[in-house]
């Protein structure tokens, strides 16, 4: 799978990697271990982000290794994406890695958009892999590369962040697999876990249950629908990230079997949210503009909330009386 990759890797002696913007555990996880990698076979690496990452990946030295795309950026013979396909989402660094560097690869686990901007030709799509930290492991073990203390932690952020603790794996052992190999080096899993999941604070706890107390049920509980602003969750001391764990919680719920939420940004732009459990809905994403995985996707849009609401709504309660039907 990454045999031209590795190929040209092997030929760049400069090398940029990058992640989707709001990155996550996986795709700065997958680039800080290949950051790892890359070093090791002597190469010049930047790794460069559409914007800042969450405080609470500094224990992966993120304020040393992670540099924010300013006006210009380095020449490079390769650049590397993790953890998306889309364009869209690494703009406007793209747009100047584009100018500045030969080729751009992206590496990534979610599915090519049907309607979208599609992958750079050369670029290694796996949607099999249940993070894109297992792609970044097989693409370091091609490079032949042996695992230290810095991959193995950033490689094992990677999966424990897109599994969520092994809940989703794909039905594939692939992750538990890696993790066995990756504990060999990583001596203090639990640090990792606590750094993950364990960050509330009480303000954040108390934000989220009076999201939570706001959800909306329709469809015999089976659909659910919250809606937050950015502004309030910010005054909380919450990053903009960190209010994505209401969906979570929310599809706690056993009766829920698609949820959403809707983050006001600012008036009139919106982060949109989706989950489910049974019925893809990275179509219902994709027709607001957005992305992702088919159970797991999301959309940045600008829109009038109630009609987004509303269309929302008529959607997903379709898609649940469908399953149903
Ligand atoms: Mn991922």
């Amino acid at each position: 799978m990454f045999h031209a990759l590795v190929q040209q890797i092997q030929q760049a002696s400069t090398v940029v990697l990058s992640t989707h913007r709001h990155c996550d555990g996986d795709g700065l996880g997958a680039q800080l271990a290949v950051y790892s990698a890359l070093r090791k076979l002597g190469k010049t690496v930047w790794v460069l982000n559409p914007d800042l990452p969450p405080k609470k990946y500094a224990f992966l030295k993120t304020k040393e290794i992670v540099g924010v795309s300013g006006g210009e950026t380095p020449g490079a013979d390769l650049a590397l994406i993790f953890d998306t396909n889309d364009r869209r989402l690494v703009e406007p660094l793209f747009g100047r890695l584009e100018n500045s560097v030969k080729q751009i690869r992206f590496i990534d686990h979610h599915p090519t958009l049907a309607n979208g901007p599609q992958p750079t030709a050369g670029s290694v799509i796996d949607t099999s892999a249940a993070s894109t930290g297992e792609m970044a492991y097989q693409l370091i073990k091609a490079l032949g590369v042996e695992l230290d203390a810095d991959i193995a932690r950033a490689l094992y952020t990677a999966l424990i962040f897109d599994t969520q603790m092994f809940r989703y794996v794909k039905g594939d052992p692939r992750s538990h697999l890696m993790a066995a190999e990756l504990l060999r080096f990583e001596r203090e899993p639990e640090l990792v876990h606590q750094a993950l999941f364990a960050t509330y604070t009480v303000e954040k706890m108390n934000f989220l249950a009076q999201s939570l107390a706001s959800a909306e049920y329709f469809a015999d509980k089976r659909v659910a629908f919250v809606r937050v602003r950015s502004s309030e969750a910010r005054a909380q001391g919450l990053e903009p990230d960190e209010s994505a764990d209401i969906i979570d919680l929310v599809m706690n719920i056993r009766s829920v079997e698609i949820g959403a939420l809707l983050r006001e940004d600012a008036p009139g732009e919106y982060k949109l949210s989706l989950r489910s459990k049974r019925a893809p809905v990275l179509a219902l994403a994709e027709s607001f503009g957005g992305g992702g995985h088919p159970f797991a996707a999301g959309a940045y849009l600008t829109a009038d909330a109630d009609t987004v609401r509303a269309r929302l709504l008529d959607q997903m309660v379709a898609i649940v009386m469908r399953g149903s039907a």
